[in-house]
């Protein structure tokens, strides 16, 4: 027992000690992950409620996108780009085919493939539209969350993520989420290339907007001459219920952002989606990565796609999300430290009645962590809920009892 509980408090001394303090994770050292479970050090079994910010939504391991991995990491794992290989193109089809778009822009991470949004937006604004060089403008929302590169984080509001990083790209117009009189607004102003948006915010807190604001948005960008730029890094695949945030509305970007469960979290794959007419702009030379579309990535980002279909994935969050909070708007009725149950699917949060700059969040993710269930606060005082989509009725059920006994025995 001493022993084992020197191995966790090694691992976390080690990465302490050699590791950039960039992340302050909870105190739990994880070993294995199978399904919705995963598993420490010393053996203790639970369940994860983070699923690595939406990138596991097919569950851990899941054994065909492992075995899709395993038998091309034989055969061929890389070429780069500067010739062609025998699995790019059958994914490119399939993931084109599979959301509905002409083209696909491979890179790996979702920051990646937001920065590849950016920069298609521009060079379309410039030689579709007429915008002068160097004028083009990009409407972002307050309390985005695209991912860390310097241009991204220059347009946004988190003082963590951006302080002292600068100086700052230009190019970026900001107006309030969910206020489609002042997106109409922005949109007035000349040269604008783009609207990009999380059509949920998951950083903020699992923010919803109001219904009918993505489709207005829609609306007005395209008579605006404006591209809208949907980020479903972490809303897409399945997560919310729909493939696509989108979906709930009915609505189709122009260009889509696709990160994290594209792979089920086996690997890092993030797909630039659009049609023939945005697409084309970009030549030879002009844009590129030594690992977008290896082999590797592309046998599993089907495999993982693959999965989501078979095992009907978004119905199943799109259940488990209304019973999950069906019973946390029962348990909140009666309990006065959560206030809110919000989200679609399984994307959920709980707000704590208590200050951001309280610890009651992180304290309460501690004692869940306890009771056999991780999950993380962000912004102090808000808890993300987000299971793998793989989750029976009967697990969820059983998750909610641990999350209603925690907080209910909290102190
Ligand atoms: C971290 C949150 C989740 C994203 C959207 C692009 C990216 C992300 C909509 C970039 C990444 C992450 C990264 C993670 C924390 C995290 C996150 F807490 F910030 F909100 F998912 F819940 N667009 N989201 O959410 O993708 O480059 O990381 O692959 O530690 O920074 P990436």
């Amino acid at each position: 027992m001493t022993k084992e509980i020197t191995k966790s408090q090694a691992a976390m001394e080690m990465e302490d000690k050699y590791g950039a303090h960039n992340y302050h994770p909870l105190p739990v050292v994880l070993s294995k992950g199978k399904g919705v479970y995963v598993w420490d050090t010393e053996g203790k079994q639970y369940f994860d409620f983070l699923s690595a910010y939406s990138a596991v939504n097919q569950g851990h391991c899941h054994p065909k996108i492992v075995s899709a991995l395993q038998q091309q990491a034989e055969t061929l794992t890389l070429t780069s780009r500067a010739f062609y290989n025998d699995t790019l193109g059958e994914y490119e089809k399939y993931i084109c085919e599979y959301f509905g778009f002409d083209k696909v822009l491979p890179m790996n991470t979702g920051a990646e493939a937001v920065e590849t949004a950016i920069k298609l937006s521009r060079k379309w604004a410039y030689e579709k539209k007429g915008v002068a060089e160097n004028e083009a403008k990009i409407i972002v929302c307050e309390n985005n969350f695209h991912g860390r590169t310097t241009t991204i984080i220059s347009f946004s509001n988190d003082e963590d993520a951006r302080k002292n990083f600068g100086p700052y790209t230009e190019g970026f117009i900001k107006i309030p989420y969910n206020d489609i009189d002042a997106l109409k607004e922005a949109l007035k102003e000349e040269n604008v290339a783009a609207f990009l948006v999380e059509p949920i915010q998951g950083e903020a807190g699992v923010f919803v907007p109001d219904e009918g604001f993505l489709t207005e948005a829609s609306e007005a960008c395209k008579k605006a001459n404006v591209l809208f730029v949907a980020d479903e890094v972490q809303t897409g695949v399945a997560r919310t219920g729909q493939l696509l945030a989108c979906d709930h509305e009915n609505i189709k970007p122009d260009m889509l952002i696709l990160g994290k469960a594209v792979s089920g979290g086996v690997y890092p794959v993030s797909a630039v989606l659009a049609n023939n007419d945005i697409m084309e702009v970009i030549k030879p030379g002009q844009h590129g990565s030594t690992f977008g579309g290896n082999p590797l990535a592309a046998k599993v980002a089907v495999a993982a796609l693959d999965v989501i279909k078979d095992e009907n994935l978004a119905e199943n969050a799109q259940k488990l999300g209304v019973i999950f909070r069906d019973r946390m708007q029962k348990f909140i009725a009666k309990n006065d430290l959560v206030t809110t149950v919000r989200g679609k699917g399984l994307l959920n949060a709980i707000i704590i009645n208590d200050t951001p700059e309280s610890s009651t969040a992180w304290n309460i993710c501690m004692q869940l962590k306890e009771n056999g269930l991780l999950a993380k606060p962000t912004h102090g005082n808000i808890i993300r809920f987000a299971p793998p989509l793989v989750m029976t009725e009967a697990q969820l059920h059983e998750c909610c009892d641990i999350i209603e006994k925690t907080i209910a025995e909290y102190k």
